[in-house]
């Protein structure tokens, strides 16, 4: 009786989960925990583009992403990276990587405090509107993601191609290359391994009498109840032996037909530094509070000009978020739409060389929600962030701003 209420119930579950299913858009990118994406990396200047192409076209992704100096001390240190587009299954094809200019085919050695400039081309493989990321895995933390775009690859008449040609000259096709072997080859393991299953699961009582078989002690062959006869063991040599021929088959294969081989090539290196490691702007002082119900963090600064020219506070970059101070165009151009907001200096004057100011941000935005990037209920209330100061001269200085953060209003839901 409680088995059949058992089957109904999760029945009535399968039919729930599998008919009001919304479609997925998202990458779980808002379920990181608010820390790992604050004080871990900021993403700017990221572009996507073209937004629409055909299968075969190319999209491409520039940008930058800063590992900050407030890496959690609760995660592994930095070490290892690889900094990748982060699309929903292999809907694309990466043709080319470059990282602070350098040609990447594969993981960077990287460390606290660095900034990369990367610039990724993929090709459109599948049809379909794909959401686009950059994203930079990093060795023991996992991907941090940056802003995203829809990308719309419209099918093409011509099937999708990847043609690459060899270090002996010959072009082949990377898209079908190998793969009908590969499949044959696998599918050949894959039935000697159902043949042994089928021959002692069928035929044989080693399933069926489990109560029986399960008494018997391991090599004993129970000849007494004809549990494993000699002939079982003939046709089991047998098998062994199809085994063992399919392995020198395919050693000698290989060696026959491709006489000129390399090793798999690992090119890992650490980017060069590009860029300036002193810092004109200086943070003095932050302290920073969050209205949880309008969404406003709130920071006050005293900034000090160590440079020579004045500085003018022009971007907060958080995470995958920037939040600008400036016109509209200049909200455009800073990031894919949904990831920019206004942000609000006041006062709104330059901080002239060898001063020090006092300026409040505000910013009020639906991200803050949206994408998980404020902690309101962790152990440590703390926020990292880049601060994007020019000069008159177009100069930029990118420092790192930390600050702990007070929640002064929390939402209705969260009170007792
Ligand atoms: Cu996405």
């Amino acid at each position: 009786m409680r088995m059949r209420i058992l089957v109904v119930l999760s029945a009535a579950l399968f039919l729930f989960v599998t008919s009001g299913a919304p479609r997925a858009f998202a990458h779980g990118e808002a379920a990181d925990e608010p820390f790992l994406k604050d004080l871990t990396v900021a993403f700017y200047d990221v572009h996507i583009s073209p937004t629409a192409i055909k299968v075969g076209e190319p999209v491409t992704i520039t940008g930058t992403v800063k590992i900050l100096e407030t890496w959690p001390y609760t995660l592994d240190p930095p070490q290892t990276a690889y900094i990748t587009p982060v699309v929903p299954g292999p809907v694309f094809a990466l043709v080319d990587r470059e990282v602070n200019g350098t040609p990447t085919p594969g993981s960077i050695l990287v460390d606290k405090g660095q900034t990369y400039h990367f610039k990724m081309v993929m090709r459109g493989r599948d049809p379909g509107n794909w959401h686009v990321h950059p994203g930079i895995a990093i060795q023991g933390t996992g991907t941090l993601i940056g802003p995203g775009e829809w990308v719309r690859v419209a099918p093409s008449a011509e099937p999708f191609k990847m043609d690459v040609t060899l270090l002996t000259g010959q072009t082949v096709n990377l898209e079908h290359y190998g793969g009908s072997f590969v499949w044959w080859w696998s599918f050949a393991g894959f039935v000697i391994g159902m043949v042994w299953m089928v021959y002692w699961t069928v035929p044989k009582r080693t399933v069926t009498r489990l109560a029986v078989t399960t008494q018997i002690p391991v090599n004993d062959d129970a000849p007494d109840i004809g549990l494993i006869t000699p002939r079982d063991h003939m046709w089991m040599d047998v098998l062994a032996g199809v085994t063992i021929a399919m392995l020198i088959v395919g050693w000698v294969y290989m060696a026959v037909k491709f006489p000129v081989r390399l090793p798999q090539q690992t090119v890992r290196f650490t980017p060069d530094v590009v860029d300036p490691t002193t810092h004109p702007a200086q943070v003095i002082k932050a302290n920073s509070t969050f209205d949880d119900r309008t969404d406003t963090l709130s920071i006050d600064l005293t900034i000090k000009n160590n440079g020579t020219t004045p500085l003018s506070l022009k971007q907060y970059i958080m995470a995958m978020a920037t939040f600008v101070n400036g016109s509209k165009e200049e909200q455009a151009k800073a990031g894919p739409a949904h990831y920019v907001g206004p942000m609000q200096v006041e006062p709104d004057t330059p901080i002239q060389p060898g001063e020090i100011g006092k300026v409040q941000l505000k910013i009020s935005s639906p991200l803050f929600d949206e994408e998980r990037l404020i902690p309101l209920h962790d152990p440590q209330e703390r926020i990292a962030g880049l601060l994007r100061f020019t000069d008159p001269q177009g100069h930029e200085d990118l420092v790192t701003l930390r600050t702990d953060l007070v929640p002064t209003e929390f939402r209705p839901q969260y009170l007792p």
